[in-house]
């Protein structure tokens, strides 16, 4: 079921359409406001190993406010305080925290988490996992570490051809929470053509925030010339949207970080725009790029809802307790 709410007023240049949800998921919030109630609590410098979330106004704006974002845990001082980010790491790099005597606050989405958890399930029943998902990201390296003897890394629908394993082994399959619907649902069909006996996850890997956003896009993209995704380059969730918006037929798509990222000359003659943002998108982004496009005749906004979300996690529970020691719970 969709909805639409228009925002403003009707628009004589063109319209805008205004994909809804959008923007911040539960676990970014969570994420982010992790490091920021770690810098209230225990005053910068608080270490934060990768992006908390793949967004570089985000990683701006906090290290800004003291946090120190660092590639690897050997550039945190000994005894320090460092986060975990949104994306999870892998058993190692807990072990080698514990070694460094680090004080760690683990910001890893739940729903990331739970596929953590699924991961080692099905390897302590001896299962073949393939994780479907992208080398090199670090949600792929932080489940794969959870049991890399028993995963094989499926990237594309052409991968699976090339995979040999044993018809008498068990086999299951996980995915990356941040990957396109469709193009995951198409990897496992040919999965299960090629090894019938290949067995679900308990429940969707891909969580409700990136499928939920990639509907919302959908919707707007049918009747859009140009759709306009606010995200990050290495933010995957945000780079599907420009992906989903295509397929489902929009004539145009770029990702931009920022208003100063529009081409002025993407709009020559467009009538609609569609606009989104990623999970780790900071929603004052849209709203500069809803006012660049107002101000070119783009005026008011139609807000097409395809689900409601109100999803919110608690914060982890290192962070609960110390906050309440100190009397700021
Ligand atoms: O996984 P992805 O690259 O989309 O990360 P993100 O930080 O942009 O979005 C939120 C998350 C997670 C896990
Ligand atoms: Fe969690 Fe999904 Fe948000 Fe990633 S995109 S942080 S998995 S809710």
């Amino acid at each position: 079921m969709s909805s639409s709410v228009t925002l403003g007023m009707p628009t004589i240049g063109g319209s805008v359409l205004l994909a809804d949800p959008r923007g911040y998921c539960a676990g970014v919030d969570r994420a982010v406001i992790t490091v920021e109630k770690a810098l209230d609590l225990y005053g910068p410098p608080v270490y934060v190993r990768k992006q908390i979330v793949h967004n570089k106004h985000v990683v701006q704006n906090l290290s800004e406010r003291g946090a120190v974002f660092v590639e690897e845990l050997d550039e945190v001082p000994e005894g320090a305080t460092v986060v975990f980010s949104a994306h999870g790491v892998s058993p190692s790099v807990h072990a080698e925290a514990a070694e460094r005597s680090l004080k760690t606050i683990d910001a890893t989405c739940p729903l990331v988490t739970k596929v953590h958890h699924e991961a080692r399930r099905f390897a302590a029943d001896d299962y073949r996992i393939l994780l479907i998902g992208h080398a090199g990201h670090e949600e792929v390296e932080g489940t794969a570490g959870e049991a890399p003897e028993h995963i094989t890394l499926v990237e594309t629908p052409e991968d699976v051809d090339t995979l040999e394993i044993d018809p008498g082994v068990k086999l299951s399959w996980l995915s990356q929470t941040t990957l396109s619907v469709d193009e995951t649902m198409e990897i496992v069909r040919r999965l299960r053509a090629k090894f019938p006996h290949l067995e679900d996850p308990p429940s969707d890997d891909i969580c409700y925030a990136t499928q939920n956003r990639q509907v919302a896009v959908k919707q707007i993209a049918a009747d859009a010339d140009l759709v306009i995704v606010v995200g990050s380059a290495n933010s995957s969730n945000s780079v599907r949207l420009v992906e989903v918006a295509l397929e489902a037929g929009a004539k145009a798509s770029y990702r931009i970080d920022d208003v100063s990222e529009i081409d002025e000359r993407w709009l020559d003659g467009v009538e609609t725009v569609g606009v989104t943002s990623g999970a780790s998108v900071p929603d004052d982004l849209v709203q500069d790029v809803l006012s660049y496009l107002a101000e070119r005749g783009h005026e008011g906004a139609t807000a097409v809802r395809t689900a409601d979300e109100s999803l919110v996690f608690a914060l982890p529970p290192e962070l609960r307790r110390d906050l309440k020691a100190a009397g700021r719970a």
